[in-house]
């Protein structure tokens, strides 16, 4: 199958995501390996559709939450009061998924990944990030100078509410400048890697530099 089909089939089931149970009887027979089981519009959640590739959200508990970060054979364990002692920072930013929706000004808590990579005395020195979610599944990545920019938090809030175990709390990524993928949430490890690892979508056909507006062939406005 050529790269364009594969495209297609994703996108049909990207699409069987955002509209849930009216798709989902169209796409299961091409998209059961990576269509979602369980996709919510929950009206609190305020404009965010709730998206899953496992077969539910998984659960942890603040108390029981650690971040891995690891670099070669240095592997530092965060709790979630340990992310919690770092600098903080508040942003307000439009979320943009590649399928379409939008949410603006959404307002994010957390530590800025730049800030917590120097907190824990990770130099990236120009190499990428790979990161894991305790989904067992999910993954994402980023380059060194896109990990650094301002609007990439490690988020532990939004609206000044702790993260929902839906929204990928305890802790989960938000890289705002970015499409909507790249927010990997339930976030359980950060590895500094030698070369960039395409992450979940990104190994199905959508773009690993995922700037709102300037990739996957949209041209919605862009995040700054
Ligand atoms: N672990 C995990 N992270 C994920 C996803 C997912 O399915 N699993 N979906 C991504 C996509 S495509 C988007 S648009 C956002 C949606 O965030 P939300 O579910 O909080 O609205 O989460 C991203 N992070
Ligand atoms: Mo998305």
């Amino acid at each position: 199958m050529g790269r364009r089909v594969v495209l297609g089939l994703v996108g049909l089931g990207v699409v069987g995501v955002a509209l849930g149970d009216r798709l989902a009887s169209l796409t299961a027979g091409v998209t059961s390996s990576v269509a979602p089981a369980v996709n919510q519009i929950l009206p609190a959640a305020g404009g965010f559709r709730i998206y899953t590739v496992t077969n539910g959200y998984p659960e942890k508990s603040i108390a029981d939450y650690r971040l891995v970060v690891q670099d070669r054979d240095r592997r530092v364990t965060l709790s979630y009061e340990d992310i919690q002692q770092m600098p903080q920072t508040t942003f307000t930013k439009d979320f943009q998924c590649v399928t379409g929706w939008r949410v603006e000004d959404a307002t994010w808590s957390g530590v800025l990944l730049a800030d917590l990579l120097a907190e824990v005395g990770v130099d990236l020195a120009g190499r990428p990030l790979r990161f894991t979610s305790f989904d067992g599944v999910y993954t994402e990545s980023l380059t060194a100078d896109q990990a650094l920019l301002p609007g990439v938090l490690v988020a532990t809030h939004l609206s000044n509410e702790p993260l929902s175990r839906e929204m990928g709390g305890p802790v989960r990524l938000v890289v705002a400048p970015m499409y909507g993928y790249k927010s990997i949430k339930w976030l359980d490890g950060i590895q500094v890697t030698s070369e960039v690892v395409p992450g979940y979508w990104e190994e199905r056909g959508y773009a690993v530099d995922a700037w709102v507006g300037k990739s996957n062939g949209r041209n919605d406005e862009p995040v700054t």
